[in-house]
């Protein structure tokens, strides 16, 4: 039990009574169909039926015998069975799927069933974890597609391997050997992302680096493509504005130029004639010196407008990201993508997508949502999250990020009234969007265990499973992964589930409370460094965000400072410009208070800080005993590694506690509170840590 196998493990069921009941409704399987991806669809079901079952499940051809379990897609399936299935079928998308117990002939089955050989395939995973979660299968009926169109995972992979802001060993992409070596890994990676619904993945940093795009890299991404193929899975890649330049011999990139504009045309034909099914481009332009439109006096438009044509024939789209701040723009850099894009709604082609990070800084462990989202009526917007932890520990410390989609994804952005919530912006029924799509960008790597934290396979697994439907539980997919991955046992579950579902709460109150944001270290953004005031662009320091002074702390973003609450529906606004409703938890990103304001229980400021770090080491101790108290339901791999993690991150919360508030102490001159342990070490002493070789840089 290495991980490996991340919550694929389909251990063997040892309640007798339920594994019984099992074998009672499951005899063999029939597969109908033989296409690639129907074959890995049975290969699946065997193996995960034969390890739970502990008997091996065999595949028929004919539809003797009774207790089958049968799948295959709608036109595989024959007419009298459609007929029966018919109010089921019309209620199912192109990726959807039925599970459903049925009569033939007079012999009962069980059916899997959808539109397309992939919505198929999602079915039979999804009846293997109503086996893995020991859910009845009885009479079982279920109906499910996914709300969005694109779930993509984005992995920052460089060329030569290294990952940026990727923490879990290299990229899983072996360029060298490929394309002639397939590495069994790239498979167990697409089933991994087919049981969970993901659809795309862009393999390339948007960073990107031209090379991607010559024939030489271009038959590796086919090679991959292929392997990816067969799951649903499609492969993406970002592309690099300067590239007719740095490849194609040309003296310009300008969007306008006829050259240019053929050069893509003529690049994407050659992507589609190798990838039939490529997905398209990703594109960060203009953004942290990476070229773009503007170089050329052009727009996002103009860029993003030229790309859609050439992919457009192809069906492919481009993805055109809004991590936009300048640093010529003296302006809040929460303001900037809001003040760049909005202006432009309505003019992008049809198979243009925005995709905006989920809020306006860049992935802190909390953000209020990006007041984009519901304000671009006319463009499709699509969600960026960051499953990778670069502002939350890296991948040494246990934070369970479901928890912090779910809390973007509620906000309601007001901009059709209550109840407009970001679900329903990135799902499109807010404003009747017709593309839809998720980000996440990527936490794996080359580690045996793909994200190095055992426990942050489940921010993979609950990104997956939110991209696809936005509105579920983060606390019902918590509790799905520790069955599939751990244990079934409820001894377990449980003390488990709360840990997972507190971890969020608890980074925040340990790094950033109250509203605290960016104060992390330079660069490598690996603890903390609020005294960082040196760096050449004002917004990258974090005395930039903080603004502690001897007066109070925090940023102030209302109608009296920055202003940035007028991008937000003026409900929200209202919301956020008023102390007394501003939500604590946001209150230093919108505000600059004294250090004596009085907190809503009662205390001031200061102390509410103070308390808030003490709080998060505290949390972060309980996990520890959690964790230590459940050892016999663990293999010991998982549990000594976990252990040292965890300990590992009880360290580090002291090391944030300490640091921030002895920095903050010099402004407030106050005293530490009640409860707040001193700390044992100087602010110099934290100052002087440096870290030349943290990952991920
Ligand atoms: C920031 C990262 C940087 C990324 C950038 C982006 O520090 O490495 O390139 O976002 O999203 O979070 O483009």
């Amino acid at each position: 039990k290495d991980g490996y196998n991340l919550w694929l493990q389909y251990d063997y069921i040892q309640n007798n009574e339920l594994r019984l009941a099992y074998k009672s409704n499951i005899s063999n399987i029939l597969a109908l169909g033989d296409s690639e991806t129907m074959q890995v669809a049975l290969n699946e079901l065997q193996l995960g039926l034969s390890k739970m079952l502990g008997t091996e499940i065999l595949s028929q051809k004919d539809l003797k015998g009774e207790n089958l379990v049968i799948f295959g897609t709608q036109s595989n399936l024959d007419k009298k069975l459609i007929k029966k299935l018919k109010k089921e079928l019309e209620q199912i998308n192109n990726e959807g799927f039925i599970i459903k117990q049925i009569i033939i002939k007079g012999k009962k089955h069980i059916i899997i069933t959808g539109k397309t050989d992939v919505g198929v395939l999602y079915g039979v995973f999804n009846f293997l974890r109503i086996i893995q979660t020991h859910k009845s299968i009885k009479n079982i009926d279920v109906l499910d597609s996914p709300k969005v169109d694109i779930r993509m995972l984005n992995h920052w992979d460089n060329l030569d391997r290294t990952v940026e802001r990727g923490y879990a060993g290299f990229s899983l992409w072996d360029w060298h050997r490929l394309p002639d070596y397939i590495d069994s890994r790239y498979v167990d990676y697409a089933r991994a992302n087919a049981s969970v619904g993901i659809n795309g993945t862009a393999i390339t940093n948007v960073n990107a680096n031209a090379l991607i795009l010559t024939p030489q890299y271009l038959e590796k991404v086919e090679a991959l493509a292929n392997v990816f193929r067969p799951y649903g899975l499609k492969v993406y890649l970002t592309a690099r504005f300067s590239a007719p330049i740095e490849i194609g011999g040309l003296k310009t990139a300008d969007p306008y130029d006829a050259e240019v504009i053929n050069w893509w045309k003529e690049k994407t034909k050659e992507i589609y004639k190798r990838i039939p099914d490529f997905g398209g481009f990703l594109v960060k332009a203009n953004s942290e010196g990476q070229p773009g439109p503007q170089n050329y006096g052009r727009n996002h438009v103009d860029g993003a407008n030229m790309l859609a044509e050439a992919v457009a024939p192809f069906g492919g789209i481009v993805m055109w990201r809004a991590f936009v701040y300048s640093e010529h723009d003296a302006d809040d850099r929460a303001k900037q993508a809001f003040s760049e894009f909005v202006p432009y709604d309505g003019q992008f082609k049809d198979n243009v997508i925005i995709q905006v990070k989920n809020g306006a800084i860049d992935f802190q462990p909390r953000e209020p949502f990006h007041p984009m989202f519901g304000a671009m009526p006319k463009t499709p917007l699509m969600m960026e999250f960051q499953i990778t932890q670069e502002y939350l520990g890296f991948s040494t410390h246990l934070v369970y990020l479901p928890k912090l989609f779910e809390e973007v994804f509620e906000a309601d952005t007001y901009r059709a009234g209550k109840g407009s919530t970001v679900a329903k912006v990135i799902d499109g029924s807010l404003h009747n969007k017709k593309i839809t799509g998720v980000a996440g960008v990527s936490n794996i790597g080359n580690d045996r265990n793909w994200t190095g934290h055992p426990f942050l396979q489940a921010n993979w697994y609950g990104y997956g499973r939110l991209a696809w439907n936005p509105h579920l539980n983060s606390g019902d997919i918590a509790e799905e992964w520790i069955r599939s991955t751990f244990s079934n046992d409820t001894h377990f579950i449980n003390p488990i589930k709360e840990m997972m579902l507190n971890s969020r709460e608890t980074v925040v109150n340990y790094m950033t409370p109250l509203g605290l944001h960016h104060i992390m270290d330079t660069g490598h953004h690996y603890g903390p460094g609020p005294w960082v005031e040196n760096l050449s662009r004002p917004e990258w320091n974090p005395v930039y965000y903080h603004k502690a002074d001897k007066n109070g702390i925090g940023f102030d973003r209302t109608n009296s400072g920055s202003n940035a609450t007028n991008q937000y529906a003026p409900e929200v606004a209202d919301i956020f410009n008023n102390t007394a409703t501003c939500p604590e938890k946001d209150l230093l990103w919108f505000h600059h208070l004294s250090w004596d304001y009085k907190l809503k229980d009662g205390n001031t400021l200061w102390d509410g800080i103070a308390l808030k770090y003490q709080q998060g080491v505290n949390e972060v101790e309980t996990m520890v005993h959690t964790w230590k108290s459940l050892e016999k339901y663990v293999d010991n791999q998982r549990f000594n590694e976990v252990e040292m993690l965890l300990n590992i991150q009880h360290k580090e919360s002291k090391w944030w506690r300490d640091a921030c508030l002895l920095y903050f102490q010099q402004f407030s001159e106050k005293e530490l509170p009640e409860g707040v342990e001193k700390p044992i070490k100087t602010l110099e002493y934290f100052q002087s840590l440096k870290f030349p070789f943290a990952p991920g840089n």
